[in-house]
């Protein structure tokens, strides 16, 4: 904690001198007042600073750059968790218990907002309370979908699966998980200055006249974009340096090329979104025009920008969860992954076309009508990559002997069902004829609520209980875990099913308030909402007893073949006394004579 407290003070310090520190002196030199938005800002960068500086980075790394000798933190036990450790499988674990804790905060968000929304007319928060709400619950979930498996699980198990010691770049990684604490503090701070009510999306010429909250919304987007661009980094090169003698690409788990394919798109695209909302701040900022309607700037422009990202971004939060699926459900069957090269395909084929479709958002914008039919065939296409990965899913299930363990309910039950309703109803979003009806209805809401919960986080509870006994060393309750599973899967239908017939009844998204003849399916959505509510914190408080209390487990409880198996639960600094030698296919179950790998002797073949 020690080191946390010193960034919090490094950050403090730097805040004060970088914002109204600078601004006495601007003013003290005869300069203007500046206003508290503008205060804020420029504080920003120098908080930002203080407190990496603080947390270790200066202590690990930066101390090198002026010639002095670095001191990497070797904290024991628990208060590793609270340092800037570089161990990649401590940084999994902080991103996932962060995010899932993130997770749980949006959650209850999202349960009042079902409050409000359970009668018609106003209930509790009313309608302006309710949109800070919504927008809150909408970013925060965002940067749970986009980092919690591919920030947690990806950097826990990358280099284990690839037969690695460490990411390539372990200090960026500290890095880039350090960058997500002030995001979090910028997104709740900024409901003490006005907040933000524009929803994830941030469109102006709303987010250029709200309060000073909607500034730090920005440069929250911004650092969590930093963040992914870092990461997207590490995982393209320790992916495509970093792979033991024998793995070859042909060879990688599923779960790896995932991530490599999410990652091309995080580093790729990331970059945009910043852009669009740092010309949203130099608009708020600095009286520029870039969408500033009366300033002859063009509202619609940010529209491009920002889904030029975001659309990608949908891909970056789906892929490792595709990956996740493919891989728990390969193991689960006990045979080869069914057509893994096309699957693969299918991943690059996703990413090929990701930054072909975003208009799709933009409808109903008043952009140019010549550009709904392209971007409706480009949307379109994407359902035949996406539809290979789903043919693999299916094909391994058909040809498999399956295992039906709770991991295997959530990827090869829940996931599967959640994902065929999610990707099936973005076809009718992507026609526009019927688009132009549903376009900012709760049909949209449901529809990337299928994707995202039902098809992602669906995904990370199959890969929290499947790789539980490696990141623990313990076995959760198996009995617990189906019944959570049916729970939370027949609650999450229950909740998010009839929002498709409310979104074709005109229910509209991001208001607090409906027409009274939907009063009783919302109601019913409502009840249901805390009924999944209730089984998720059920699933997640006992993982989190297992965790402290469940029985130890055994190294390789699966009987699994990739080299994460291979060695003891939880691995050891630098996970392999010596690099596997990788000599077959990921999967060879049922295939007598091939083998995945050989491990090194020392590690004992287990
Ligand atoms: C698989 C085929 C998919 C198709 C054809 C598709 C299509 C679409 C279309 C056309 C829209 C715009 C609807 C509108 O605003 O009127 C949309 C919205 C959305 N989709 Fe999908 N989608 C697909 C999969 C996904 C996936 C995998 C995710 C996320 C993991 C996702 C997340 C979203 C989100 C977040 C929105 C709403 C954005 C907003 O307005 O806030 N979609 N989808
Ligand atoms: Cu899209």
């Amino acid at each position: 904690m020690r080191f946390v407290l010193r960034g919090l003070t490094w950050g403090a310090l730097g805040y004060l001198g970088g914002g109204p520190g600078l601004a006495a002196l601007v003013r003290w030199l005869g300069g203007p007042a500046w206003r508290l938005e503008t205060v804020l800002t420029v504080g920003y960068p120098f908080a930002l600073a203080g407190w990496l500086a603080g947390i270790g980075l200066w202590d690990a790394w930066a101390r090198g750059w002026f010639g002095l000798a670095v001191r990497p933190v070797h904290a024991p036990g628990w208060r590793r968790y609270f340092t800037f450790c570089t161990d990649h499988k401590v940084i999994g674990l902080q991103y996932l218990v962060t995010f899932v804790g993130l997770f749980l905060l949006a959650g209850a968000m999202a349960l009042l907002m079902r409050v409000e929304l359970a009668w018609p007319g106003r209930s509790v928060v009313g309608p302006a309370a309710f949109n800070q709400i919504m927008s809150l619950h909408g970013i925060v979930m965002i940067a749970v979908a986009v980092a919690v498996v591919l920030g947690g699980l990806g950097n826990y198990l990358v280099p284990l699966m690839i037969g690695a010691p460490d990411m390539a770049f372990p200090r960026v990684n500290a890095l880039s998980y350090w960058l997500v604490p002030p995001v979090a503090l910028l997104l709740l701070g900024a409901q003490l200055v006005g907040g933000f009510n524009t929803g994830w999306t941030a469109y102006p010429p709303l987010s250029e006249i709200n309060p000073a909250g909607q500034a730090l919304f920005i440069l929250a987007v911004v650092t969590f974009g930093l963040s992914s661009i870092l990461g997207g980094i590490n995982f393209v090169v320790t992916i495509a340096r970093l792979r033991a003698p024998g793995m070859t690409w042909g060879r990688l788990p599923i779960f790896v090329w995932s991530v490599f394919a999410a990652s091309l798109l995080s580093f790729t695209f990331t970059q945009y979104l910043a852009a669009a909302l740092l010309m949203v701040l130099l608009d708020r900022q600095v009286g520029m025009a870039f969408f500033h309607f009366a300033r002859q700037g063009t509202p619609l422009l940010y529209q491009h920008v920002f889904w030029f990202y975001s659309h990608p971004a949908v891909y970056i939060m789906i892929l490792p969860a595709f990956g996740v699926a493919l891989e728990v459900i390969a193991h689960s069957a006990r045979t080869p992954l069914y057509a893994y090269r096309w699957a693969v395909g299918g991943f690059l084929g996703i990413v090929g076309l990701s930054p072909l479709v975003w208009a799709h958002h933009m409808f109903t914008s008043g952009m140019r009508e010549g550009l709904h039919a392209p971007f409706l065939v480009t949307t379109e296409a994407i359902s035949v990559p996406t539809g290979l990965v789903f043919l693999s899913a299916l094909g391994t299930l058909w040809r498999g002997r399956l295992w039906l363990r709770t991991p295997m309910l959530f990827a090869g039950v829940g996931f599967l069902w959640n994902f065929l309703i999610g990707g099936l109803t973005g076809i009718f979003n992507a026609d526009v004829a019927t688009d132009l009806h549903l376009h900012d209805t709760y049909f949209v809401v449901s529809h990337f609520h299928y994707t995202i919960v039902g098809g992602e986080i669906f995904a990370l509870f199959a890969a929290l209980y499947y790789w539980f006994p490696k990141l623990t060393g313990r076995m959760y309750h198996e009995r617990l875990g189906r019944l959570h599973f049916w729970w939370i899967f027949l609650a999450y239908n229950a909740t998010f099913l009839p929002m498709f017939w409310l979104g074709l009844h005109g229910m509209n998204r991001r208001i607090g308030d409906y027409p009274p003849a939907l009063a009783g399916v919302n109601l019913f959505v409502s009840v249901a909402a805390f009924l999944l509510g209730a089984g998720v914190l059920a699933a997640v408080a006992s993982l989190g007893q297992a965790w402290v209390r469940g029985q130890r487990a055994a190294a390789n409880p699966w009987q699994a073949t990739t080299l994460e198996w291979q060695v003891p639960s939880p691995p050891p600094e630098h996970n392999f006394p010596a690099p596997p030698q990788v000599v077959g296919p990921p999967y060879p179950y049922g295939q007598p004579g091939l083998r995945h790998a050989v491990m090194p002797a020392a590690g004992g073949d287990r």
